[in-house]
C-alpha cells in the first residue's frame, strides 16, 4: 500500500513537471528523477520514462471530455445559406423562441460535456453585442437589440455543468478592413471581448475556411490573404492564453495549436491515429488524418461533424438527420480511435433544436451508454507475459481495476507483451476497449485480440494505435478467456484500462448499390448482423432472401433489405433503393479512357477525372441510350482521401440528337468542399437522350473535374 502511494506520488510529480516546465529542463529533471529510483525492500521501482511528447494538463482534461457539441446559428439560419456573404440584413435575426437552457439541457441529457458556439461565422455577424462592429445582435430586432446569445449560452452551460467554448471565424466577409493589418487589431478586440466577459472558455475554434469574395464594408470584391502570415497566430495565441489560461486552441491552419483537425468533416479520423505532429513545418493532409508517429509535439485529434449533412439549419435536411446507427459508426471512428467528438446541432430560425435532432441525439446517447454499460473484464483474473520489475504496482490487475490512473507496465525494452483475462463462465462479447497511460506518451503501434473458444485460441480482431482510447468491434463470440497482445510499440507499453463488452448490435439501415452491369451489393455498418432482402417491393423479413454476397439483377427493380440480429431477434428499419432503368445502355460520349467507367460503376469509391482542353473547362456528355423524361441529375464527387476535381459550379445541357443542345440549369454546390456527399440538382422535366455536365469551377480553382458517380433523375420511370 505504502509502495503504491509512493509510486502515485512520483507519478504526480512527473505530471507536475510535464505540465510546468519547458521540455528541455523537463527532460533533464526527469532523467535525474527517473534514474534515481526508489528502493523499497529488495525491489527497485523504476518509473517508466516518458516516451516522446506528452499531453499538457489542459490537453488531458480536454481529451477526457470525449464528447461535446458544436452549435451553428447565425444569419445563415435565416437565409438558408452555408456561408453568408457579409451583406445579409441584421433585421433577419429574430428567433421568437430562443432558450439556450433548452440547448444545454439536450446536450447534457445526451451525455455531452460542453458546447462550442459559432459566436461569429464567416459572414461576420456577431451573436454578442460587440462594441467594435454594428453587424451584431445589438442591431437586430431580437429582444429589441438587447439580446446576447453568447451570454445566455455561457450561463446555461454553467447551470447544466457543461463547459463553454467559442468559434470565432478569422475570415470576416462583412468587415471593411478584412485583408489589411487593421482587421487583425479588430479581430483581437473581438477575441478579447469573448474571452473576458463570459467566464471560463474551454476551447476556442479558429476556422480556416477562406473563400475570397465578400461584401467587405461595401467593397464587394475578392480579397486574398496569406494564411501563414496574415493572422500572426503566435501573438493571437499569446493573447488567448493570457485571457484564458485554461483554454485549448483549435486551428486547422499551418500554425500549430493545441488540437488538430482530422482533415475531413465526415466524422472519422484515420487509423492509426497518433496524437503527435511536428511543432514546425508543413502539415500535410495525411498528418492531420493519421497524426505523425515521429512528431515532436502533442497535438491530439478532434473529429468535427454535423448531425445533418450541413452545419447550419436547412429545412430541406429535416429528412436527412443522421440515424443512431450512423452516429454510432461516427462514435467508433472518433472516440473509438483516440479522438474527441465535436458533434454539431443546427439551430432553427425560431431558436430551437429540431425535435428530430433532439430525439436522435438522446437515443444515440442511450445507445452508447447501453453498449458500454458493463465491462465484462472488470476485476477478473489476469495474467501478463511480463510485468515491470515483477512488481504488483505495475501488475496486470491495474488494467482491469476501473481506474485509468493505474496501469500495467512491462520492463524497459519489452515491446511485445500479452495479457490474458479470464471469465468465470463462457461469455458473449463483441467490443474491445483499451487505453494507454498517455501522461507518459503514446506508445503502442499494433495489437491483436484473441478469444479462447472450445479449447483453442481464435483470432478475433486487430488494431494499430491505442492512445487515450481505442475501441474495436467484432462479431459476437462466446469465450472463456481473451488474450490482448501488443505486437509492436515505441517503448514499453503502459496500459491503464482494458474493457470487454457485449453491445447490442447496431442495426443500421442497409445500403444498396448496383453496378452498371446490374450487380447488386448490400451492406450495413456493424459487423455481425445478417442481411435479408426482397426484390418485389414487399417488406423484407427473416424469411426473405438471405444476402450472402453480390448478385446480378438488372432492369427496373426495387430492392428492400433489413439487417437482423439473431441474438436479440431485432431487425433494422428497411433500406430501399429503386433502380429506374438499366445503365447498361449508357455511354460516355467522346471518351476513350477505359477508366472513365468509374463514373457509372455504382461504386462510390472509384472515381474518374478529366482535365480542361485548350484552356476550356471540361464537360462530360452521357448518351443514355434512349429518350427519357429528365428532371435532374445527381453528382457524387470523388470520395477518395486525396480527392480532386470537386465541382462547385456547373451548367447542364440536354439534347435529343447530340446536335441541338438546350441549357436546362446552372448552379453551385456551396459546401461541397467540406461535405462531399451526393449533390442533387433538379430542373424542369425535359425529354432528352443526352445530358452534358460542364464544370465551371472546382474547389481547387484548377481545370479538373472528378466524378465518383452520376445518376439521372427521371420523372416517369421507363
Ligand atoms: C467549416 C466552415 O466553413 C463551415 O461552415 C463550418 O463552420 C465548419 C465547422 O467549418 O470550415
Ligand atoms: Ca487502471
Amino acid at each position: 500500500m505504502i509502495l503504491r502511494m509512493l509510486v502515485h506520488a512520483m507519478r504526480a510529480l512527473g505530471c507536475l513537471f510535464s505540465g510546468l516546465l519547458p521540455t528541455a529542463i523537463r527532460t533533464g529533471i526527469f532523467g535525474l528523477a527517473l534514474v534515481g529510483w526508489f528502493v523499497s525492500g529488495e525491489n527497485p521501482i523504476i518509473i517508466p520514462e516518458p516516451c516522446g511528447p506528452t499531453p499538457s494538463k489542459l490537453q488531458l482534461r480536454w481529451q477526457e471530455m470525449e464528447y461535446y457539441a458544436f452549435i451553428h446559428f447565425s444569419l445563415n439560419t435565416y437565409t438558408d445559406q452555408s456561408w453568408g456573404f457579409g451583406d445579409e440584413d441584421v433585421e433577419l435575426f429574430d428567433p421568437k423562441d430562443l432558450d439556450c437552457r433548452e440547448w444545454a439541457r439536450i446536450c447534457k441529457e445526451a451525455g455531452m460535456k460542453g458546447i462550442i458556439l459559432t459566436a461569429k461565422h464567416h459572414c461576420g455577424f456577431c451573436l454578442w453585442p460587440s462594441a467594435h462592429t454594428e453587424y451584431s445582435v445589438k442591431n437586430a430586432p431580437w429582444k429589441g437589440g438587447k439580446g446576447d446569445v453568447v451570454r445566455e449560452l455561457a450561463e446555461a452551460c454553467r447551470e447544466y455543468g457543461l463547459k463553454f467554448g467559442v468559434y470565432l471565424s478569422p475570415w470576416d466577409r462583412n468587415h471593411l478592413e478584412f485583408g489589411r493589418p487593421e482587421y487583425i487589431t479588430f479581430f483581437r478586440k473581438q477575441l478579447t471581448e469573448l474571452l473576458s466577459n463570459y467566464g471560463p472558455v474551454f476551447e476556442v475554434w479558429f476556422d480556416g475556411a477562406h473563400g475570397g469574395d465578400g461584401y467587405y464594408g461595401g467593397a464587394y470584391e475578392t480579397r486574398n490573404i496569406d494564411r501563414t502570415t496574415y493572422y500572426d497566430w503566435k501573438n493571437t495565441y499569446k493573447l488567448v492564453r493570457e485571457l484564458q489560461p485554461d483554454i485549448v486552441i483549435w486551428n486547422d491552419g499551418g500554425d500549430r495549436a493545441d488540437l488538430r483537425w482530422v482533415g475531413t468533416e465526415e466524422g472519422y479520423v484515420g487509423d492509426p491515429n497518433w496524437s503527435l505532429l511536428n511543432a514546425v513545418g508543413e502539415v500535410e493532409w495525411r498528418m492531420l488524418h493519421y497524426g505523425l508517429e515521429s512528431g515532436d509535439a502533442w497535438v491530439p485529434a478532434e473529429v468535427n461533424t454535423s448531425i445533418r449533412p450541413e452545419w447550419f439549419y436547412h429545412p430541406i435536411e429535416d429528412t436527412k438527420v443522421k440515424t443512431v446507427p450512423q452516429l454510432l459508426d461516427t462514435y467508433y471512428h472518433s472516440i473509438g480511435r483516440n479522438a474527441t467528438l465535436l458533434l454539431n446541432l443546427p439551430i432553427m430560425p425560431d431558436g430551437r433544436i429540431h425535435s428530430k435532432d433532439e430525439s436522435v441525439l438522446l437515443a444515440f446517447g442511450r445507445a452508447v451508454h447501453e453498449a458500454f454499460a458493463e465491462n465484462l473484464v472488470l476485476r477478473v483474473g489476469s495474467d501478463a507475459s511480463n510485468v515491470r520489475g515483477g512488481l504488483e504496482i505495475y501488475g496486470s490487475a491495474n488494467a482491469v481495476d476501473g481506474d485509468k490512473e493505474t496501469y500495467w507496465a512491462t520492463d524497459d525494452g519489452v515491446k511485445t507483451a500479452s495479457l490474458v483475462l479470464k471469465f468465470d463462465k463462457p461469455t458473449r462479447i463483441n467490443r474491445f476497449l483499451a487505453q494507454e497511460y498517455i501522461r507518459l506518451g503514446q506508445r503502442v503501434r499494433s495489437f491483436t485480440l484473441e478469444a479462447f473458444v472450445d479449447g483453442a485460441w481464435v483470432s478475433v480482431a486487430k488494431g494499430t494505435t491505442i492512445g487515450y482510447k481505442r475501441i474495436l468491434r467484432f462479431s459476437s463470440i462466446e469465450a472463456t478467456k481473451i488474450r490482448f497482445s501488443i505486437t509492436d510499440a515505441k517503448a514499453c507499453p503502459l496500459i491503464s484500462e482494458v474493457g470487454v463488452f457485449n453491445a447490442p448490435l447496431i442495426l443500421d439501415v442497409p445500403s444498396i448499390f448496383r453496378s452498371q452491369q446490374g450487380e447488386v451489393a448490400i451492406s450495413t455498418t456493424d459487423i455481425g448482423p445478417i442481411l435479408f432482402y426482397t426484390t418485389d417491393g414487399s417488406e423484407p423479413t427473416t424469411d426473405s432472401f438471405r444476402y450472402d454476397g453480390p448478385f446480378v439483377l438488372d432492369g427496373r427493380v426495387t430492392i428492400r433489405a433489413i439487417a437482423h440480429d439473431p441474438d436479440s431477434g431485432k431487425s433494422s428499419a428497411v433500406g430501399q433503393e429503386r433502380f429506374d432503368g438499366s445503365k447498361r445502355l449508357w455511354k460516355l460520349v467522346g471518351i476513350d479512357d477505359t477508366s472513365a467507367s468509374a463514373v457509372l460503376d455504382g461504386n462510390p469509391l472509384t472515381a474518374w477525372h478529366q482535365g480542361g482542353v485548350d484552356g476550356q473547362n471540361p464537360n462530360l456528355t452521357i448518351d443514355l441510350g434512349q429518350t427519357l423524361n429528365l428532371s435532374g441529375f445527381r453528382y457524387l464527387p470523388d470520395q477518395n482521401k486525396w480527392s480532386r476535381g470537386i465541382i462547385t459550379k456547373y451548367r447542364v445541357h440536354v439534347s435529343e440528337d447530340a446536335e441541338n443542345w438546350k441549357m436546362v440549369n446552372e448552379g453551385e454546390f456551396s459546401n461541397i468542399r467540406n461535405n462531399p456527399v451526393w449533390q442533387i440538382n433538379r430542373f424542369c422535366p425535359v425529354l432528352a437522350r443526352f445530358i452534358r455536365l460542364s464544370m465551371l469551377g472546382n474547389t481547387a480553382g484548377d481545370e479538373e473535374a472528378g466524378y465518383a458517380e452520376i445518376e439521372v433523375i427521371t420523372d416517369q420511370p421507363q
